[in-house]
């Protein structure tokens, strides 16, 4: 639980800056902008679908104003928004164990996907 609301913004926005950064990671080298680093990649993965459960925690009551970008049907939506969460886990834990099993062309196709369920919430979800 939170102290403040501003303090479960602060939470959530961190949990996705650290997935937006091991994701992007792993995306460079499924997108052949970074080189194939096995060890590397194993590593991002297990952050990625470890993170990937924290930030909703951080969806209080009452966290919806201040320094967010969230937007309002987050907490009148609540179902749907926490199934677009659960796609994305799913997705980013299918994408860890393509990461894990050392295979380019296994990550190359389970990358899209879940780049797909970061999109989809963010359109829903996100302003601007
Ligand atoms: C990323 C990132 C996102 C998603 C999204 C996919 O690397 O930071 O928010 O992928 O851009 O469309």
């Amino acid at each position: 639980s939170f102290q403040k609301p501003e303090d479960a913004i602060k939470y959530r926005r961190a949990g996705f800056t650290v997935l937006a950064s091991h994701f992007g990671a792993l995306g460079a080298m499924a997108n052949g902008r970074a080189p194939f680093d096995a060890a590397a990649a194993a590593r991002h993965a297990d952050v990625i679908s470890l993170v990937s459960h924290l930030p909703f925690a951080g969806f209080v009551p009452g966290s919806d104003k201040g320094e967010t970008r969230a937007d309002p049907q987050v907490w009148t939506e609540q179902a749907k928004f926490k199934a677009g969460a659960e796609k994305m886990q799913d997705a980013v834990g299918k994408l860890a164990v393509a990461a894990k099993g050392g295979n380019l062309d296994a990550m190359k196709a389970a990358f899209g996907p879940a780049a797909q369920t970061c999109k989809a919430c963010h359109d829903a979800y996100r302003k601007d």
